[in-house]
């Protein structure tokens, strides 16, 4: 595969285009045409209300659509005396990923993909999660939450060839995530060694529309800085393909920071505030905003409803990461659509 190396500057041009913004009133039918990189063309075709991004990825790449609401409950058995057990493969792997159309950028995943498999239980199960290590690096798995030392991935680097199993019971309930911890860690995760660790409380929560989005950059030059932005890996993948969702039906959002080299993300949403529920902890306790900035690590449960239809935008409101690829789309149809 080529690889095209892309300047931040070359990526910021393109994206500033990419935000302009959709024709007033559009909907999926008016989201226009896209424009292959050439972003001189896209400036003389483009006019103010032309919403204009860099072409396709290659066929059979990572769907971050499909990933949006891909959950991972793993096997599940009861063992004796009742508790649910959930075992999971994860296998860490190199692969070269597509970030933006034509750029490639030479990952380290979990199970082949950046982010990892979204690990979903409830609080009070059982995890056994089976490490294999076929990268080419020593790795190891860090879970967020509550479990003992040794469980912890912090210590024990898993060898090219080897393998490890975690074990553990999930607690507690909250958005939490998942990591290697092997150093350098800043190169380990910036590589792609991530993924969301949803645990469901008990009682669970209102049915909803369930999207997780995982904040992430990446250094396609290798200058120590990003150069595309994103939620779930792929530049403006949602601003092409919009997130379609009903007027007045309840959404719930995943949110998870694993941007490396910035000191913070943030999500901003248009038209519309949020319940903000930080590490989704708390089912009571919640912050009513339209903007919420994480560190690394950090994640949060967003729960809105949309009043009004049509195409709003969600952002990250560090406008830089914005025009470089961490931009999107909620189309919001009308309930009888
Ligand atoms: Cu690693």
């Amino acid at each position: 595969m080529t690889e095209r190396k892309v300047s931040r500057r070359d990526l910021l041009k393109a994206g500033a285009l990419g935000t302009v913004g959709l024709a007033a009133g559009g909907g999926a039918a008016s989201l226009p045409a896209l424009v292959q990189g050439d972003t001189a063309q896209a400036q003389a075709r483009g006019s103010h209300h032309d919403m204009v991004t860099v072409g396709q990825l290659a066929p059979g790449s990572f769907d971050p659509t499909e990933f949006l609401t891909r959950f991972d409950g793993g096997a599940v058995s009861t063992l004796p005396g009742g508790q649910t057990l959930r075992e999971y493969d994860i296998v860490a792997e190199d692969r070269e990923l597509e970030v933006a159309p034509g750029v490639f950028y030479p990952a380290w995943t979990y199970n082949g993909q950046v982010p990892g498999p979204t690990i979903r239980c409830t609080e009070g199960d059982r995890l056994r999660v089976r490490f294999t290590n076929k990268g080419s690096h020593s790795h190891s798995i860090h879970f967020h939450g509550v479990h003992p030392s040794n469980m912890d991935g912090a210590f024990e680097p898993v060898h090219p060839g080897r393998s490890f199993t975690y074990e553990f019971d999930a607690e507690p309930f909250g958005l939490h995530l998942y990591h290697c911890h092997t150093v350098p860690i800043k190169r380990h995760i910036h590589k792609g060694l991530y993924g969301a660790f949803i645990i469901d409380p008990k009682e669970g929560r209102p049915p909803a529309k369930e999207l997780v989005m995982v904040m992430n950059g990446f250094d396609t030059n290798l200058d120590g800085e990003n150069e595309v932005y994103a939620v779930n890996t792929v530049a403006f993948h949602y601003q092409k393909h919009p997130i379609r969702i009903r007027q007045n039906e309840l959404v719930r959002v995943y949110v998870v920071n694993v941007t490396e080299l910035d000191l913070l993300n943030s999500f901003h949403l248009h038209g519309n505030l949020y319940r903000l529920y930080r590490t989704g902890t708390d089912l009571q306790r919640y912050e009513w905003t339209d903007m919420v900035a994480l560190a690394q690590g950090e994640r949060a449960v967003l729960e809105f409803t949309y009043k009004h239809p049509g195409p709003f935008m969600f952002h990250a409101h560090q406008s830089e990461f914005a025009e470089l690829g961490w931009s999107g789309i909620f189309l919001v149809e009308p309930p009888n659509a």
